[in-house]
């Protein structure tokens, strides 16, 4: 009795320990990889790290300037988490499906390691069935088709092999993978992709998921990952976790969030859709150990002067979140008023640098 009670109090002492300690599902994940985990859960103490879609490739009226971002052009410093894109790397294109080479992204990703930073990246990788982007989400068979025993499996897996290989080719100057972190199929609540909730069960969703991380960490050998789950705005906790594949299969958790007009009514209703998510995200990152960020947020061209120090930083400054992700500022002429950081000159200027000022939002020399 006495053996078996010291056993108990052993394993449950291990328990919480390894809980403490936060780390990666990834049982094999490298020493950078479980350090990155560790250190986003330390700086999440003191602060929220500010992020930015594509920062460095480009920004509003310009296309690689080495060194440049528009965030540094206005507030002196680059954000502390950078997003990437990974779409039309399964199709073994050049550049993404937003004109970034993937050979300039993996510089880009080193660059920030090297910084100190954090590198975060998503993936709107086409539409198997029918060759058109992520977003034909006409069809309800897409997932099916690429689960074992589907049409397209075989096919999907050489995707993931050139997913696989960019990872493994992320290596800093010492030879060590650099760890990234992976939001992939999100916003898989909506009904815009092919991974979306209309489009597939959450049996399939999360066979879907489960499949990807097994295949990259058991038959590619890729341990530089932390796993991202990040839906659009869930109603509850119920929602939220309707599609989850389990606490085994994800590190951080997140949602995608946008304001959608810039006049008191939207500025209102998106401070609450933000409340209310980040109460279900943080709730949820208490009962399993995850850490919570906000996967993308943004309010396109930020007509609202007060954006940053009051839509977004009154709001989260209420809660204990890894980092919040502003989308990308599009170099594309046609695309002239898609951005998501103030560019300098812009109105929102100012409020951006007030709110990257503050004591308890990072940029990236911010950062431990
Ligand atoms: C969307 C838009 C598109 C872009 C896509 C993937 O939200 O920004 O212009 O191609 O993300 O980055």
């Amino acid at each position: 009795m006495k053996r078996y009670l010291i056993a108990l109090i052993t394993s449950l002492l291990f328990i919480s320990c390894a809980q403490n300690q936060h780390l990666p599902i990834d049982k094999e994940a490298t020493a950078e990889t479980v350090n990155l985990y560790q250190r986003l859960f330390r700086n999440m103490d003191k602060g929220i790290l500010v992020g930015h879609q594509d920062a460095l490739a480009y920004g509003h009226n310009w296309y690689k300037e080495p060194g440049r971002s528009d965030a540094k052009d206005v507030a002196g410093d680059y954000p502390a988490v950078i997003g990437w894109e990974l779409g039309h790397l399964e199709l073994g294109a050049e550049y993404n499906l937003d004109s970034v080479y993937f050979a300039d992204m993996k510089q880009y990703i080193k660059e920030t390691h090297k910084r100190g930073g954090i590198t975060t990246v998503s993936w709107h990788g086409d539409n198997i069935v029918t060759g058109n982007t992520a977003w034909d989400c006409a069809q309800d068979f897409v997932v099916k088709a690429v689960l074992p025993m589907g049409i397209n499996h075989g096919k999907y897996l050489s995707w993931l092999n050139r997913l696989s290989d960019f990872f493994l080719d992320l290596k800093d100057e010492n030879g060590k993978y650099i760890p990234v972190i992976f939001r992939m199929y999100h916003e898989h609540s909506g009904g815009w992709f092919w991974w979306g909730s209309e489009q597939c069960t959450p049996a399939q969703y999360k066979q879907l998921w489960i499949m990807t991380v097994d295949y990259l960490r058991e038959k590619r050998h890729v341990h530089n990952l932390l796993y991202a789950y990040s839906p659009s705005e869930t109603r509850d906790e119920a929602e939220f976790l309707e599609r989850y594949p389990g606490d085994d299969y994800v590190d951080i958790i997140g949602f995608d969030c946008y304001a959608t007009g810039s006049d008191a009514t939207a500025v209102a209703n998106y401070k609450k859709a933000l409340d209310h998510n980040l109460q279900i995200i943080t709730s949820y990152a208490q009962q399993s150990g995850k850490l919570p960020v906000i996967g993308e947020t943004g309010m396109e061209a930020i007509p609202y002067p007060q954006y940053y120090t009051d839509a977004v930083y009154t709001v989260i400054n209420q809660y204990r979140i890894g980092w919040v992700l502003f989308w990308r500022n599009a170099w594309e002429p046609d695309k002239p008023n898609h951005f998501y950081v103030p560019f300098e000159g812009h109105p929102s200027a100012i409020d951006f640098k007030e709110f990257v000022a503050k004591p308890n939002i990072f940029m990236n020399a911010d950062i431990k």
